[in-house]
């Protein structure tokens, strides 16, 4: 038997056993809202549970180790820990499971993420940040497995930066870079490639990181031996344990039932984390599942009698509760007792959970019912009105969906009427999804003052002396203006210290504010973007660069299923304004002329996606974002940075509007609507066509994600009534997406006289060379047939066909 651990310094015995006891009934607690848990999703209140019983015991060192200030990055079995912290009540547990939308109720999500789906909040209701120093701070859980990773090690960075960086602004956030960022994971996910990613990364930057591996030995019904060579973890990252002579990790070992050395083992890395920010791993093995993976099925599918056997012989709260009475902290009877009041109160915590999801829900049925019963005299056939209706009040557990769905099919059969009830009707309706739907669909973006949308545009000014100069010389201008005036921006990627990027505009920027602003990082786009990720959410100006848009895929699912719904799963009580800088568009080859923006644009909404034309728009931009609170991508023109610019006088300060086009030159006869690198090509194009009379108003979006939000591209359509779309991205991509905003969302198709046309790339990627590239993208040429053939179509006399 293990000793009794000195959990406090000068603890008395009575002291000691009323922390143990308590941590006891947390475990004890967290296991009965599992298994009550369970039994609602089986009987149809909540729809999907998977929840953290058999990992509670170390959950609860973890928590004891855990300080104010300190960030978990954690997956779905974590509730005892956040019981641990009192950051998960049992009616917020239960809250969670029924998703009751109503967020002073449910604060890890608003009912918008599954239940086990944890967080805490960052920011207050105006998008402000809380003092994080005073919070235990749990970054918002997402369900991809290790998805969690990268933005672990970036939520430790910030804590190195903190420390190591002068003049930054600590306040709100950091006490010295003291601050843990703790990761857990279970067995079978450390299989993926953002474990070992993130896991190489952190040891590389040395970073104050605690990663707990939950393991069970299985990953749903997949036992370990498929999943992990010599199927343990921590034996085969051996090879990153530190020595006397080389930095690298602390790996640690421990049994999750093991109370009396889980304490000690998480005291011991939380120290060497804290202190001298090195990441530590601790394997904690023996694990259990009581009740299998999730309510989706049953471990006995696919555990042996033996397994399960060894599993409640094994059970983490057992043993605890063995050793307590072997070591005379309780009695058998004192546990009995005290696990009987729990399972009260957990009984309890379930229907007061339950009745506060459903009884707005009952009231709101009842608004609807007696404007029903109004109504039923108007129809000729009032039973079938009334049958609707008592079937409504027939349902015990209604729904939203079970209310309005009647209101709406009812609806349906007083089209012709016109009376006061119908009216009623139609306008409770109207107000009900005024009033739900932001439930489900609000804070996709900033909904706070800091929102870009509110930052208003600066011209770049001029005078008689502006020199021309290549565009990166305005890049990096820029940036040394920008890490001049904002102590809290760093950036950071392949390439991006030491020589200043590939292109150069950030060249003599590390000498002059230092490698931890500006700084290389090892080529793992993922956990480039992670960093980026965790900083931003610890109050930090993170700038990602992804060396070239082609790779941004390799990060396009962290971007995807973390940045972009940050904002949303937390319904906006989180937020991680991080830039990320990336080049594209038309250059060389395959890998390095990608503009697959149709892809991007699709998977990264909650985050701006802006395409300036040179560099100066893209400056502009940076200067914009650094403005709000909000995440963006902005992709520099790959081909642009030797392309003369005139250098503006207000470097640094001017701002180029997000979500707003400009037109770039006027005409009559057709709108052009392009971004990036085409812009060039259809402004020279334009050119040409305006010598044989063809007078093209040329439209640049800049801006993808928003889109021009002020329909000036509707506005042009008003006056040319023609319309066409170039871009360099497949067919049905990008071009497929603006055809449907300037169609549909600014119903522009009132105004064409003619089919609207796209000009894209080829469906294939870019083929290699001038050659390649001109039979792959649109070429002057082409923008110009395309154009023409349009005007032909309307007038062959005066346009006769080309060829
Ligand atoms: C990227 C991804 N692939 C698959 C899944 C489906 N899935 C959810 S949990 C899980 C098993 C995870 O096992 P483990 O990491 O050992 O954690 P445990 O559930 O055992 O605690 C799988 C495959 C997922 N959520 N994300």
């Amino acid at each position: 038997m293990q000793p009794i651990p000195d959990l406090k310094n000068n603890m008395s015995f009575d002291d000691f056993k009323a922390e143990v006891l308590n941590d006891y009934r947390i475990a004890v607690t967290s296991r009965e809202c599992s298994l009550l848990g369970r039994r609602e999703v089986l009987t149809g209140k909540a729809k999907f549970g998977i929840f953290g019983d058999g990992k509670e015991v170390p959950q609860l060192a973890m928590a004891k180790a855990f300080k104010k200030g300190d960030f978990r990055s954690g997956y779905y079995r974590d509730q005892t820990f956040m019981m641990a912290l009192g950051e998960l009540t049992v009616d917020q547990f239960f809250s969670g499971l029924y998703a009751n939308t109503d967020l002073a109720i449910e604060p890890m999500s608003a009912g918008r993420h599954m239940g086990g789906h944890f967080s805490t909040h960052s920011v207050d209701d105006h998008g402000n940040w809380k003092d994080l120093t005073q919070l235990y701070n749990s970054s918002a859980d997402i369900s991809p497995t290790a998805g969690q990773m990268p933005r672990l090690l970036g939520l430790a960075q910030a804590s190195k930066i903190y420390r190591n960086v002068e003049g930054v602004n600590t306040r709100n956030f950091s006490t010295s870079g003291n601050e843990v960022a703790w990761g857990t994971i279970g067995n079978a996910s450390t299989s993926e490639g953002l474990f070992f990613e993130t896991i190489n990364a952190a040891g590389v930057l040395q970073v104050p990181m605690v990663i707990s591996v939950w393991d069970d030995e299985y990953g749903i019904s997949v036992h370990a031996k498929h999943q992990t060579s010599k199927e343990n973890i921590s034996e085969i990252l051996k090879g990153f344990q530190r020595t006397k002579d080389e930095k690298g990790y602390e790996i640690l070992r421990v049994k999750g039932w093991d109370y009396a050395n889980l304490i000690e083992t998480y005291q011991e890395a939380s120290t060497i984390a804290r202190e001298e920010h090195v990441p530590v791993l601790i394997h904690v093995s023996g694990l259990t599942q009581p009740q299998g993976h999730s309510t989706s099925g049953s471990h006995e599918r696919y555990k042996n009698k033996e397994r399960l056997d060894w599993e409640l012989a094994n059970d983490c709260n057992l043993k605890m509760r063995n050793w307590m009475i072997e070591t005379g902290i309780a009695t058998n009877e004192d546990l009995t007792n005290l696990e009987r009041n729990i399972k009260r109160e957990v009984r309890a915590g379930k229907t007061r959970a339950w009745e506060t999801f459903l009884n707005p829900i009952l009231k709101e049925r009842q608004e609807l019912t007696s404007i029903l019963t109004k109504l039923e005299s108007r129809h000729s056939n009032p039973e079938f009105i009334e049958k609707s209706k008592n079937n409504l009040l027939a349902l015990d557990e209604p729904t939203r969906k079970d209310v309005l769905s009647t209101a709406r099919k009812i609806l349906q059969h007083f089209i012709s009427d016109n009376s006061v009830e119908k009216n009623n009707l139609t306008n409770w309706i109207n107000k009900y999804f005024e009033e739900i739907q932001p439930h489900f669909s609000s804070h996709l973006y900033s909904q706070s003052g800091k929102s870009v949308l509110k930052i208003k545009e600066i011209k770049p000014s001029y005078d008689s002396h502006s020199e021309s100069v290549d565009g990166r010389i305005i890049i990096r201008d820029n940036f040394d203006f920008i890490f001049d005036k904002y102590p809290e921006t760093l950036i950071f990627g392949e390439d991006t210290g030491y020589i200043g990027d590939v292109n150069q505009g950030l060249e003599g920027l590390q000498e002059k504010y230092g490698s931890s602003r500006v700084a290389d990082s090892g080529i793992r786009e993922a956990t480039i973007i992670g960093q980026g990720i965790g900083m931003a959410m610890r109050g930090l100006r993170p700038i990602a660069e992804i060396q070239y848009l082609d790779y941004l895929m390799y990060a396009l699912q962290i971007i995807s299923d973390d940045l972009a719904t940050l904002q949303y799963r937390t319904k906006g009580r989180q937020k991680a304004p991080l830039i990320i800088r990336t080049r594209g568009h038309r250059l060389e080859g395959i890998w390095h002329s990608g503009s697959q923006l149709g892809g991007i644009i699709n998977l990264v909404r909650g985050i701006y996606v802006l395409v300036p034309r040179n560099m100066t728009k893209a400056a502009g931009f940076y200067n914009t974002l650094l403005q709000g609170d909000e995440p963006a991508l902005v992709i520099e023109c790959l081909n642009g940075y030797r392309l003369k610019e005139k250098l503006p006088n207000n470097i640094g300060e001017f701002q180029t509007p997000i979500g707003v086009v400009e037109t770039t030159k006027e005409g009559s006869d057709i709108t052009l609507v392009s971004y990036g690198s085409t812009h060039r090509i259809v402004e020279q194009a334009a050119k040409e066509l305006q010598l044989v009379d063809i007078d093209v108003e040329v439209i640049d979006v800049q801006s993808l994600l928003p889109f021009d939000v002020n329909h000036d591209i509707a506005k042009s359509l008003s006056k040319t009534n023609r319309l066409m779309v170039i871009d360099e991205d497949v067919p049905g991509g990008a071009s497929a997406y603006i055809l449907n905003e300037v169609l549909n969302t600014q119903n522009g198709y009132q105004y064409l006289d003619s089919q609207p046309k796209t000009l894209t790339a080829k469906p294939h990627r870019p083929a290699y060379g001038t050659d390649g590239d001109y039979f792959s993208k649109p070429s002057v040429e082409d923008v110009f047939e395309a154009v023409y053939n349009v005007m032909h179509e309307l007038s062959p006399i005066d346009f006769p066909k080309l060829r």
